[in-house]
C-alpha cells in the first residue's frame, strides 16, 4: 500500500520525525526556514497531508488556492488563529490541532513571566551579568510579591486551569473569566467573574489564555488596562493579538501597570522593540510549549490525527 505523502514544515522534534519516516512517505524542511505562501501552494499539489506550526499561515486567500491534493492540515500547535477554518473547510480539508499536551509547559511559562516581572528578573540579571552590582540596599529592587496575590485569568480553558493548579501551590487566590462558568470540582474555588471588567478590577496579577480571534484582537486596549489595580502585573503567554501593545506601553510608562510577562507578541518574530528600554517588561520569544516532552507530545498528538484520518476514523483533535 502506498504510504500518505506528509509535508513537515518546520524542524519538529526527533522522536517525531523517526516516526513520520516510519509512517509516511515524507518531506521534511531540516533546514527550518519559513515558507512563503507560494510555497505553501505549490507543496499542497504534492502532499496528501501537512504538519504545519502557527508559523504558516492559511488564510482565506491561500485556502483558495491549496491543491485538491491536499486532504488534512494536522497542526502543530494548539492555536489555530493562523488558519481560516471556514475557508478550508469548505475546501474539504480536514484541520486538527493538539490541545492539552502543551498546557503544564505553558502554565509553567506563565508562572516563569509572572514571578521574573514581578521580581524584576530582566533587571537584576543585566545588573550582576553587566558587573555594575556596586550596591545593596533594603530599598532596592523591592518588588511584588506573588504569593498571596489575587491571580486574574483570562480563558479558563485548559492552559488557564494548569495556571491555577500552579499558582494554588502560590497561595494565590484565583479568579477567572471564562465565557461559560466552569463546574464547582473544577473551579477548585476560583471565583467566577461574569464580565471581563469585573475580573480585572480585583486583578493583581492577569494572565491572558483566551484564542486569538476577530472579537479578542485588542482584548487589553487602554480602556481595560485602566480597569486592572495601580501596580498590577501582565502576563502573555497566549497570542500577542490580544494585546494592544501601545496602550500597554503607555499603562507601564505611567507606572499604572507596574510590569509586565511577555512570550508572544503581535509581530513574531520579532517582536517590538518599543518594549526593550522596559526592563520591567520580561519578553521570552513564544517558547511557551518549548520544553523536550512537549514537543514530543505534540508531535505525537498531531501524528495521532493524522494516523487516525488515514484509517478513514475521525481524528480526535478534528476541528
Ligand atoms: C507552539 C503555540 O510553540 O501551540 C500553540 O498554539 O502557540 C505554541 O505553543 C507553536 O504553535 C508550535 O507550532
Amino acid at each position: 500500500m502506498t504510504r500518505p505523502k506528509l509535508w513537515i514544515t518546520r524542524k519538529l522534534s526527533d522522536a517525531t520525525l523517526e516516526r513520520a519516516q516510519r509512517d509516511y512517505d515524507t518531506i521534511i524542511n531540516f533546514d527550518d526556514g519559513l515558507s512563503s505562501t507560494d510555497e505553501i501552494v505549490a507543496m499542497s499539489a504534492k502532499v496528501d497531508a501537512i504538519i504545519p506550526c502557527h508559523s504558516e499561515q492559511f488564510s482565506a486567500e491561500v485556502a483558495a488556492r491549496l491543491d485538491t491534493r491536499l486532504k488534512i492540515i494536522a497542526n502543530h500547535s494548539v492555536g489555530v488563529d493562523h488558519c481560516d477554518l471556514p475557508a478550508l473547510k469548505s475546501r474539504g480539508i480536514a484541520v486538527t490541532n493538539t490541545p492539552d499536551v502543551l498546557s503544564d509547559a505553558t502554565a509553567e511559562i506563565a508562572m516563569l513571566l509572572m514571578l521574573g516581572a514581578a521580581r524584576h528578573a530582566v533587571e537584576g540579571d543585566h545588573l550582576v551579568r553587566s558587573g555594575n552590582w556596586d550596591f545593596w540596599s533594603p530599598s532596592f529592587m523591592v518588588g511584588k510579591q506573588v504569593t498571596g496575590a489575587r491571580l486574574g485569568i483570562v480563558g479558563m480553558g485548559r492552559v488557564g486551569q494548569a495556571l491555577a493548579r500552579k499558582a494554588r501551590g502560590f497561595d494565590m487566590e484565583i479568579h477567572y473569566y471564562n465565557r461559560t462558568r466552569l463546574t464547582l470540582e473544577k473551579e477548585y474555588g476560583a471565583t467566577y467573574h461574569g464580565t471581563i471588567e469585573s475580573l480585572l478590577n480585583v486583578a493583581d496579577f492577569l494572565s491572558l489564555h483566551c484564542p486569538a480571534t476577530p472579537e479578542t484582537t485588542g482584548l487589553m486596549n487602554a480602556e481595560r488596562l485602566a480597569l486592572l489595580p495601580s501596580g498590577s502585573i501582565l502576563v502573555n503567554t497566549a497570542r500577542g493579538a490580544l494585546v494592544d501593545e501601545y496602550a500597554l506601553l503607555a499603562a507601564v510608562e505611567s507606572g499604572h501597570i507596574a510590569a509586565a510577562g511577555l512570550d508572544c507578541f503581535v509581530v513574531e518574530p520579532g517582536g517590538n522593540p518599543a518594549f526593550s528600554p522596559h526592563r520591567n517588561i520580561f519578553t521570552l520569544p513564544h517558547i511557551g510549549s518549548a520544553t523536550v516532552r512537549t514537543r514530543n507530545a505534540m508531535g505525537f498528538r498531531a501524528l495521532d490525527n493524522l494516523d487516525a484520518f488515514f484509517k478513514g476514523e475521525k481524528p480526535k483533535d478534528l476541528l
